[in-house]
């Protein structure tokens, strides 16, 4: 299948509108790049980030939405909140809201069902902890987030899958490209099994877990690997840039 690359940066708990010169600068410096490429920053600064990235080939996308499309859900934001702020895209199940909030398999296929519903493409994140890969159970607990947490109207165009494996995120720890073509694979079989051929082979799926530009290319090397979740290097655009170039 012919699966467009896509590198998208994750800037978690990180930016105050000093940090929208980077889109610019990003921008700037992307204008040929041949692959898709999105930023997630805070809700916070959404709306002005989709501004600032108008007429640009970055689009914008949210962290996280809540289930329901409105409510007496203090703090939370909805998916048609961050459509409405300019967001084209969520996340969905990262293991941080995962483990930080408690979020089930359950209650990320709804986030990702609410976001469906607004049109919006959703990245949904599975990923093993250290202690699930020593114990030999990385392929069970990825075959097992998968089915619980993607819902049945899954396409090639409204879903994006990102194996992060949760030992590497933020750790400089990087597993090796056959652990990580191990597991790609294993999510493309499960995706084709359960949703076609069709479907299967046109979902991308992402890598994330300490990608930086000096190890960027290798990962995208691997088959079944079409792009990358990047955190922290991608609050930088020289940084991010980096990487876009390895795609
Ligand atoms: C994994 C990744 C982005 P980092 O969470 O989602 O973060 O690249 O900082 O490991």
């Amino acid at each position: 299948a012919d699966r467009r690359k896509l590198a998208a940066g994750n800037w978690k708990m990180n930016g105050t509108a000093a940090a929208l010169s980077e889109v610019t600068a990003l921008a700037g410096s992307q204008g040929e790049a041949r692959c898709e490429i999105l930023l997630c920053p805070p809700a916070t600064l959404v709306e002005r980030m989709a501004r600032e990235a108008e007429g640009t080939n970055i689009a914008v996308g949210g962290q996280d939405c809540h289930a329901a499309e409105s409510g007496a859900h203090t703090g939370d934001i909805s998916a048609r909140m961050l459509k409405d702020a300019g967001a084209t895209y969520v996340i969905t199940g990262h293991s941080e809201r995962r483990a930080d909030h408690g979020e089930s398999d359950e209650i990320v296929r709804h986030k990702t069902e609410a976001a469906w519903a607004e049109g919006l493409t959703v990245i949904v994140c599975v990923g093993e902890t250290l202690s699930e890969r020593e114990a030999s159970n990385t392929i069970d607990i990825i075959k097992g987030q998968l089915a619980g947490s993607i819902p049945d109207q899954a396409t090639g165009h409204n879903l994006v899958v990102a194996y992060e494996p949760v030992w590497a995120i933020g750790t400089g720890k990087v597993p090796t490209t056959d652990q990580i073509g191990e597991v790609h694979d294993v999510i493309r079989s499960q995706l084709e099994r359960r949703f076609g051929p069709g479907v299967g082979r046109s979902v991308r799926l992402l890598y994330g877990g300490s990608v930086k530009a000096a190890n960027a290319a290798e990962i995208f090397a691997v088959e079944n690997v079409d792009g990358a979740l990047v955190g922290g290097a991608s609050l930088k655009a020289d940084d991010f840039g980096g990487i876009i170039a390895a795609l």
